[in-house]
């Protein structure tokens, strides 16, 4: 032990008295949690995490994840304690309000100490997942000199509940994530009560048949706590420790009950806290030599840190990881300019599944931090590439995950490896299990997070295999989601387009919808029109009457009806839409252009038409507003009324023809 017991104890009650006066404050707020871990973080913090509060974004530095993220005072505390810039101790008074860094959940946007964003129970966990696999692979491909470091975690009875964690445990146990460790605040209490009142689980066997190491700690006796926590960081498996704790701890009359998970001690509890801890300060003061205690501790950090920097500073790969890791992508785009260039001279009628694919062949090739993937959907999702091996524990250097039928846990483990940087994920699954891992995509967006979702099967157009593969809802749904770019792309030109606007996002994930059917060509020259996110694809011949929106497969059809149309005299432009998003961000004018107001506006999607009035007005909206079915493509387009006969008549019904 770096601190003995009587240093620990102090320090751990600061933590204490911190989260309850600050959850007092703000009269919101969840004191147990925080309370109830102060002994575990101040062991973790002192003996076992490697960090400096100087340099929060040290690459080197140990991962800690806070999944119980309504514990959120325990981070504020720890990193305020511990010296970073911030959050100041005036942000801790301000703690959960507007536009304070000290949230009532810790976001990663906010705070420079703070991993990822925590508060959907198990996704903090899950994404740790993906930060000791994004550790692992750089290891394996720079060397122990520049990344050796640990994931540590704090998670809850809740994070261990959820079903992402079956998933998380069972990627990691497979993966043979050593460097990972969770320390399970088991303190046997949820928001209703007791765990007895909805678990029976033996959490142990579960994570022990999973490849795990397990191990237990009183989580109030500091010399057990380091004592597991070195067992734990020793083992080569990953690792839970089981810290057994009273949740609320110091809190003498409401300790151990569910009333202190999440609502304020009160003033007289507090006042019976202060006493039974011996807490004598008033609130948001920390006695200075206790504060030393922390600050002297923040800063051990820092000769390490100088350590790598100088091992940083000799590698010959030094440069290149340092690129990596800023999330700079190479500076040399010919092999992306030299595919699209192929594909103008030689238009190929392929799936965009495929395209996607054929994308994917150059892209991998000349960036090597892509790290792709698939939920078991490999050879449908077509994410697999020359350039990328398989990753797996006995090759970490590998590029492609194959994440099995886990498809929250590794949309989360991808928002791990973006977040944890020197990777760009990407991964693929039906569209219609996008539903699957929803959350962890809107997760991936609200952390600003550069995650690619290779979402394939988009449509009707996927089959026979019916309604429950068939996605309706789902593009529209996504796009509902802010900060993801949701592309559609029509033929493998936009699709090479997609990708490549896609990979440009530094902050924000995108998801591709790729069609399983042959689309043929739409585009044939080579200017980058997907990044206005719409653009005029085929300008009226005859005077304009209509103007044609669609997306995807469904560009096709519309090409179709605007040919018919022109035959009856009707001159129509078809706009091809990959990508919404990018084209609402386009100016009022060329908005304005490409839909102009007066003319009949019909939008054509293999999908919901919730949504498209905004880009038609009251025009006309072509979709699918019920379930699929089961049968060959061709009969389903034909049947739910996607196709040019069904359309244009529609049209001039409306154009009074
Ligand atoms: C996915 C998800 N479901 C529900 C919640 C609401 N919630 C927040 S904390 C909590 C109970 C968690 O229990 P535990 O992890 O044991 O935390 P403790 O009460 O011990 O602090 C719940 C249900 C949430 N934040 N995330
Ligand atoms: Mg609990």
């Amino acid at each position: 032990m770096i601190l003995d017991s009587a240093r620990l104890a102090p320090m751990a009650n600061a933590i204490r008295a911190l989260s309850m006066d600050a959850v007092q404050a703000a009269n919101s707020g969840h004191p147990g949690m925080p309370m109830g871990m102060a002994d575990v973080a101040t062991v973790l913090f002192s003996q076992a995490l490697k960090f400096d509060p100087a340099a929060p974004k040290w690459p080197d530095r140990d991962r800690f994840v806070l999944s119980a993220g309504h514990g959120s005072m325990l981070i504020y505390s720890l990193l305020h304690l511990t010296g970073y810039e911030a959050p100041t101790m005036a942000d801790i008074r301000n703690f959960r309000q507007l536009h304070s860094v000290c949230a009532g959940h810790p976001e990663n946007t906010e705070l420079a100490g703070i991993e990822c964003t925590t508060g959907p129970l198990g996704q903090g966990f899950a994404m740790a997942v993906g930060m000791a696999m994004a550790e692992r692979h750089l290891n394996a491909t720079f060397g122990a000199g520049l990344v050796d470091h640990k994931t540590w975690v704090i998670a809850g009875d809740g994070c261990l509940m959820e079903g992402i964690n079956h998933e998380a445990v069972g990627l990691a146990g497979m993966m043979k994530l050593g460097g990972l460790n969770v320390l399970w605040d088991d303190n046997n209490i949820t928001i209703d009560g007791d765990t007895s009142l909805s678990t029976c689980e033996d959490i142990a066997a579960r994570y022990l048949a999973s490849g795990w190491h397990v191990t237990r700690c009183d989580g109030h006796d500091f010399a057990d706590i380091a004592r597991a926590l070195a067992e734990a960081a020793a083992d080569p498996r990953p690792s839970l420790v089981a810290c057994k704790t009273v949740i609320g701890k110091g809190a003498p009359n409401k300790q151990g009950g569910h009333s202190v998970h999440g609502a304020p001690l009160g003033a007289d509890e507090i006042a019976a806290a202060r006493e039974y801890l011996g807490w004598t300060a008033a609130p948001f003061e920390v006695p200075a030599e206790i504060l030393a205690d922390w600050r002297s501790l923040g800063a051990k950090g820092a000769a390490a840190r100088a350590v790598w920097e100088a091992r940083l500073a000799a590698d010959p790969q030094g440069s290149e990881f340092s690129r990596r890791m800023a999330g700079e992508l190479p500076a040399d785009k010919s092999a992306a300019r030299d595919y699209l260039a192929s594909l103008i001279e030689n238009p190929p009628k392929v799936a965009t599944r495929k395209a996607s694919e054929m994308a994917l062949e150059a892209l991998t090739a000349a960036i090597p931090e892509l790290v792709g993937g698939s939920a078991d959907l490999t050879g449908s999702n077509l994410t697999k590439t020359k350039a990328t091996t398989p990753f797996s524990a006995s090759d970490y250097a590998g590029r492609h995950v194959h994440y099995g039928i886990r498809e929250f846990g590794m949309a989360a483990a991808m928002n791990g490896m973006a977040l944890h940087g020197g990777v760009i994920p990407y991964g693929g699954t039906f569209l219609v299990f996008a539903d699957y891992c929803r959350n962890a995509i809107r997760m991936s967006a609200i952390q600003k997070a550069r995650v690619v979702y290779v979402l394939t099967h988009d449509s009707i157009g996927l089959g026979e295999d019916g309604p429950t593969h068939q996605p309706i809802e789902h593009v529209m749904s996504l796009r509902a989601i802010p900060n993801l770019l949701v592309f559609r792309p029509a033929d493998a030109i936009e699709t090479a387009e997609s990708w490549a606007l896609a990979l440009k996002q530094a902050d924000r994930p995108s998801a591709l919808a790729l069609s399983r059917q042959n689309l043929p060509p739409v585009r044939f020259e080579a200017e980058m029109k997907t990044a206005k996110g719409g653009y005029r694809l085929k300008t009226a011949d005859a005077a304009r009457q209509a103007v044609l929106v669609a997306s995807g497969s469904e560009v096709e059809i519309a090409l179709a009806c605007a040919a018919q149309l022109e035959a009856s005299g009707i001159g129509a432009d078809v706009v091809s839409m990959p990508c919404c998003e990018l084209f609402d961000e386009q100016d009022t004018a060329y908005r304005a252009d490409l839909l102009p107001a007066g003319v009949l506006k019909v939008s054509i999607e293999a999908g919901i038409t919730l949504g498209w009035q905004k880009y038609v007005g009251d025009g006309l909206t072509i979709g699918i507003d019920s379930f699929g079915a089961s049968a060959p493509a061709d009969k389903l387009y034909d049947y739910f009324g996607l196709s040019a006969d069904k359309i244009v008549p529609q049209i001039m019904a409306r154009l009074g023809q």
